[in-house]
This record gives C-alpha cells, sequence and structure tokens, in this order.
C-alpha cells in the first residue's frame, strides 16, 4: 500500500520545485477547483460571494487558503508513510467542522497533479506524476478511515 524510497524521492523532488512558490500553486488550485467544481465553493461561506474570475483571482482569502491547503499536504507528504499523527487531526476538523466529502478531496488531488503538471513540465514526468498519484491516494485513503472514526461517512 505505501509508496517505494523511489516513488518517495520522485514525490519530494517535485514538491521541492512547488514549494518555493507555494502561494501561487496554491491560488491556482483553489481557483481551477472552483470553476471545474463549482459545489466545492459552495462549501465555503467565505468565498460563495465570489463569483467572477476577477474577483477570484484577486481575492486574498483564495491565495491565503491555497497556502494553506499546500502547507498542510506538504507537511503530510514529508512524512512519507507515517503520515498518521499530522493526518489525525486534519482528519478530524475536516470531519466534523469543515464536512469535506472524500470525492472532494479527490477533485482538489486531481487539481493539484494538472497543476503542477503545468507549470512544472519538464520536471514532472510520467513516473513523478504516477508517484505523486499514488501519494495522494494513500493521503486520501487514510483520511477516509480516519473520517470514519469520526463518525464522518464522507
Ligand atoms: O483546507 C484544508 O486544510 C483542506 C486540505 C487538506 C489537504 C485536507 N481543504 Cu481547504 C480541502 C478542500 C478545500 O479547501 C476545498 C475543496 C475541497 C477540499
Amino acid at each position: 500500500m505505501g509508496l517505494s524510497d523511489d516513488e518517495w524521492h520522485h514525490v519530494l523532488g517535485i514538491w521541492a520545485k512547488v514549494e518555493p512558490d507555494l502561494s501561487a500553486h496554491g491560488q491556482e488550485v483553489i481557483i481551477r477547483l472552483f470553476q471545474v467544481h463549482p459545489e466545492t465553493q459552495e462549501r465555503f461561506a467565505k468565498f460563495k460571494n465570489l463569483k467572477t474570475i476577477d474577483e477570484l483571482k484577486s481575492s486574498e482569502e483564495v491565495k491565503k487558503h491555497g497556502t494553506t491547503v499546500l502547507t498542510a499536504l506538504g507537511r503530510i507528504l514529508k512524512l512519507k508513510n507515517n503520515h498518521e499523527p499530522e493526518l489525525k487531526p486534519l482528519a478530524e476538523s475536516h470531519a466534523t467542522k469543515h464536512k469535506i466529502p472524500v470525492k472532494y478531496l479527490e477533485f482538489i488531488c486531481e487539481i493539484i497533479v494538472k497543476v503542477i503538471a503545468e507549470k512544472h513540465p519538464s520536471d514532472f514526468g510520467a513516473d513523478s506524476q504516477a508517484a505523486m498519484r499514488k501519494a495522494l491516494e494513500l493521503f486520501r485513503n487514510d483520511m477516509a478511515s480516519k473520517y470514519k472514526e469520526f463518525g464522518f461517512q464522507g
């Protein structure tokens, strides 16, 4: 179920290219997510009022949230197969407070892969993409099982 050393090497290698510009990547991920899956935007009171692409692009809140999401994810990826301690509080808040279904986590993970692929075409080849997808799948599976422990069916 876990990733091999080689796969983690791919994942953390590309993440090191994402990190210096986390906020631009995060902003792009959130904007893209809201455009492709508008129902996800409805889930957030603070973003519901942003109607146009220009409003989304100029929102400091969107930028900040994108940074929050990618920071959390980066911390989890760096723990490799031992992300449980970091994941648990995140699963709890997402199960009990934000109520983010697993489906939405799937959406955001897919968009993260696409955004990285667009921004880093020469550093994110097929092997790296496959490794990243696998790492994100591990993350989602573990989130889903923790969700259930917190009584959220996701
Ligand atoms: O914020 C946070 O934290 C999360 C992330 C992690 C990684 C879990 N989120 Cu936010 C998520 C989501 C959003 O925002 C939206 C949509 C979907 C999901």
